[in-house]
């Protein structure tokens, strides 16, 4: 099996073990530095980040590892090298010439050094190897967590230290202008501020967190990839931004942080009807995260499963970014119920396929992880990847 077939948390130490040694093996020498950036998931709070709202994610126990050296002969001061044990594959760019337009995996590498040189933190000449136990194109972030680990090594090497938030907002143009993806600042925020046993509920608008304890022995977090992604045109998340930033302007709000739901359903016939539901899930959203941090604080677990299941629906019916796959994972999850020791659960990330999260009772995700795959291989022929994970401490430096 693959690490994307492993249920527990894959350890660290072992992850940066198996990184130095390939890197020994492709470069023929030891590396200097390590460093960790993980992934997330998202427990409510979805498309609310570039509306200015809340969400309300965790750094999950999954890390993008990069060890890294001075290259053995003297190479040009601007060169690197960058071998990715997932494409066993060595790519080389120049630190003088970043290439923004040119698009491929070494694209969220190049752009984070080129923040961090804008920056003043100039690294110099590096070997790297690039090894994650994120899965890519699961909606966990697996981009985030290779741009913070980025920013993290050029610290490491250059003994500087970024403040984290201006460290996820590096990240983050990196992934506008060189991944040409306009994401909000969540996956980046968390790959960066992650804490170990905290949720972060972020308010996006003033770009601070607040550290909230996950500590209930009862309960767990319950990550299943539906291992199906859409062929999209990539079209769709630009096109929900510039939806949402349409119906602000049309309710005269700055964001749609700024509207009320009482406020937009007096000013409804403002927006035509798709508008109007794309307003209606962030606005609605946006309070749900707010609600459910205070319920998940105070231990109210049926209101948090209401909460989850509620955020789902908006998602899908006004947002319209689910698909048939997560739809059919979150009936199971709802299928089995409290009664069967499932708290809630939901799609998490952009859409369009990727995973969803549950919160289940502890004890009994292993059981409820097979329910709801014999459910999903039943409804669709396809298998679920089913993981587990406690809130994970962020983006570090492991050695150097
Ligand atoms: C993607 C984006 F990168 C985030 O910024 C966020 O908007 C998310 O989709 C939806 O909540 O992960």
């Amino acid at each position: 099996p693959t690490h994307q077939d492993e249920f527990q948390s894959p350890s660290l130490p072992d992850q940066v073990a198996a990184a130095k040694g390939r890197y020994t093996e492709v470069f023929g020498n030891p590396p200097h530095w390590v460093v960790a950036a993980p992934g997330r998931v998202n427990l409510i709070g979805e498309h609310t980040d570039y509306n200015a709202g809340f969400v309300f994610p965790l750094a999950i126990e999954r890390y993008t590892v990069i060890a890294a050296g001075r290259p053995l002969k003297t190479a040009a001061s601007d060169a690197v090298r960058v071998h990715s044990t997932l494409f066993d594959e060595t790519a080389e760019f120049s630190l003088s010439n970043l290439e923004p337009k040119r698009r491929d995996w070494t694209s969220y590498l190049r752009g984070a050094f080129a923040g961090c040189i804008e920056r003043g933190l100039h690294p110099g000449t590096l070997d790297l190897v690039v090894d994650s136990k994120v899965p890519q194109g699961g909606g966990l972030s697996s981009s985030a967590a290779l741009e913070v680990a980025t920013a993290t090594l050029v610290e490491a090497v250059t003994g500087r230290t970024l403040d984290p938030v201006d460290k996820s907002r590096l990240a983050q143009k990196a992934e506008h202008e060189y991944a040409g993806m306009p994401c909000g600042i969540m996956d980046q925020f968390s790959s960066a501020l992650g804490a170990a046993g905290k949720l972060l509920l972020i308010d996006c608008r003033t770009e601070t967190a607040e550290l909230i304890p996950l500590d209930d022995p009862g309960v767990a977090v319950l990550v299943i990839n539906s291992n199906v992604k859409h062929e999209l045109t990539g079209s769709e998340y630009p096109e929900r931004r510039a939806q949402c930033e349409q119906s602000a302007k049309l309710l005269g709000a700055a964001t749609l942080r700024d509207v009320s739901s009482e406020q937009l359903e007096a000013n409804r016939a403002k927006l035509d009807p798709l508008l109007y539901r794309r307003a209606h899930h962030v606005v609605g959203e946006i309070e749900r995260t707010t609600r459910a941090a205070a319920a998940l604080q105070a231990g109210d677990w049926p209101l948090v499963g209401e909460l989850m299941y509620a955020s789902h629906a908006s998602l899908r019916d006004d947002f319209e970014v689910s698909c048939p796959e997560l739809d059919v994972l979150v009936e199971a999850a709802q299928q089995i119920g409290a009664e069967g020791g499932v708290i809630g659960a939901r799609m998490t990330g952009g859409g369009f396929g990727g995973c969803i999260v549950a919160l289940v009772r502890a004890g009994r995700e292993r059981e409820i992880a097979d329910r709801i795959g014999a459910i999903y291989l039943e409804r669709t022929g396809l298998t679920a990847t089913p993981f587990v994970t406690k809130p994970a401490r962020g983006a570090h430096i492991v050695e150097g």
